[in-house]
């Protein structure tokens, strides 16, 4: 697992139509030939969902939906970025002094993350300059981690225009980081399973120290993504951010209540690993510690022997700072039975008992359930979407992602799959004012897939 990046593949490959095509658009656009290309998929996430940045294990698989770049390393500190969706705009800036928008995170803000992780890691005085052509096809704001898949890629070429090799596992903690110059604080789930992803095989992917290990799906059934076609950009709104606040502020709580030191407390899993107590006494020490009612800032400080304006200054983030009512004990009990039904669902596959399907599907529909009433990060249309895949044959169908939009991932018996695929087009697709319908990659049945890759010019 801790092979260098980039693992090349054969020139041949550039026979392929889809990178030839991208040869061309290139060539036209910079006038001169592409030197590398490289490959991020976007993921889907089975089960564990919001609790990455709580330190805790999820279980995702990389999809064929992918960002490619087209790359040429330049002479000149110059980078010159373009896109083959016209909705993209070009963008060019001096390699020297690039700087990342957070307020307005236009796409190239993604790709700038990728280059600065990079640049930064290796100390590059003077990174080389490139032209750069992008092009994707995982819907974006849509949970898949299009984001991701486009900060990993940006990652790789820079990696090898600068002509430096990482281990996968480094690459993938160091795009997790240089996501958050975007400004979210998201955990490491994406760029971990974008690099570490393997054809054929989900992923449990564990934190601290970062590992990937097999899990064998269970055969006779296939995964189905269904698109709600409501999007959220994570970087323009504060939902994403809120949640790891007041899980950040609920391992304080905690902590404190037991005696352990809060400052140094960040995640719940810190909580956890301090008391050494099983997800479920966790689950009882919310209860006994943690009231329903939503917290007010005022009571947090009081709790913790701070004041407030600490709290927003070295606590929240940037754009959390208007926010003055925090829901602790939902937050927190959604993350540990999250992670609690993670290692559940990794158990059922590896010993594979007769009725695996449906204590797969169960766990699945209850982590819908929790994202839908404790975490909050669900909508009108998930949920009715993920009812609609339920009613025609779905195992268990759940939000991917991070969600108030997005997608919904279902478990479907194999024999069923055909009908439930036009049923469900027919129930969410053909009703709706801009569900633009009948689009194929609203709907579809899934594999897992390979991670990044690099292909190399001859
Ligand atoms: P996701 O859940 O897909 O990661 P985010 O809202 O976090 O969604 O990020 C989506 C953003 O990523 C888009 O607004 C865009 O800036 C960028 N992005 C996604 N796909 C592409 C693409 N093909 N080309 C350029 N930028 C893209
Ligand atoms: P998506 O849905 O791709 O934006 C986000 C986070 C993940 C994870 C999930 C929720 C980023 C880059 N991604 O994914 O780390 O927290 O939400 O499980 O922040």
């Amino acid at each position: 697992m801790a092979a260098d990046v980039p693992p090349t593949l054969s020139v041949q490959l550039l026979e392929e139509p889809r990178l030839l095509k991208l040869k061309k658009v290139f060539v036209s656009k910079f006038h001169s030939t592409p030197k590398f290309y490289a490959r991020a998929p976007g993921r889907v996430n089975l089960i564990g969902e919001h609790i990455d940045y709580c330190g805790y294990a999820v279980l995702p698989m990389a999809i064929q939906q992918d960002i490619l770049i087209a790359a040429e390393p330049l002479s000149t500190p110059v980078i010159h970025l373009a896109n083959t969706n016209p909705l993209y705009l070009d963008f060019s800036t001096n390699a020297n002094n690039i700087e990342i928008n957070q307020a307005k995170p236009l796409w190239h803000n993604y790709f700038l993350c990728g280059f600065k992780g990079i640049e930064d890691h290796f100390d590059l005085g003077s990174p080389s300059g490139m032209n750069c052509l992008v092009e994707g096809t995982i819907p974006a704001s849509s949970g898949l981690s299009s984001s991701s898949a486009l900060v990993c890629c940006a990652g790789l070429v820079t990696l090898l225009a600068n002509g430096k090799t990482l281990p996968k596992v480094e690459l993938a903690e160091l795009c997790a980081k240089s996501e958050r110059y975007i400004g979210t604080e998201g955990g490491g789930m994406d760029q971990s399973i974008c690099f570490l992803a393997e054809e054929g095989t989900a992923k449990l992917i564990e934190f601290s120290p970062l590992r990937a290990t097999y899990v064998r799906l269970p055969r006779g059934v296939a995964f189905v993504i269904a698109n709600s076609c409501v999007e959220m950009n994570k970087a323009a709104t504060s939902h994403y951010n809120t949640r790891v606040m007041e899980c950040r502020l609920a391992s304080k709580l905690l902590a404190k209540s037991r005696g352990v030191d809060w400052k140094a407390t960040a995640k719940l899993q810190d909580v956890q690993a301090a008391l050494k107590l099983s997800l479920e006494e966790m689950l009882a020490v919310v209860e006994e510690v943690l009231h329903p009612e939503p917290y007010s800032i005022e009571e947090i400080g009081e709790r913790l022997g701070t004041s407030p304006r600490e709290l927003y200054a070295q606590i929240l983030s940037q754009n959390t700072q208007d926010v003055t009512i925090f829901k602790l004990y939902q937050r927190a009990k959604h993350v540990y039975s999250e992670a609690a039904r993670v290692l559940e669902f990794k158990k059922i596959c590896t010993e594979a008992p007769a009725d695996a399907i449906q204590l797969l599907g169960g766990l699945m529909n209850q982590s819908h359930v929790s994202c839908r009433d404790l975490y909050e990060c669900s909508c009108p249309e998930l949920n009715q979407l993920a009812d609609i895949c339920r009613q025609f044959g779905a195992v268990g169908s759940r939000l991917t992602g991070a969600g108030w939009g997005g997608c919904i991932v279902s478990m479907v018996p194999a024999d069923k799959l055909e009908r439930f695929l036009a049923n469900v087009k027919e129930a969410y697709y053909k009703h709706g004012d801009q569900r633009l319908a009948l689009e194929e990659n609203n709907l579809f049945a899934t594999n897992p897939g390979g991670g990044a890759m690099v292909f190399l010019e001859a």
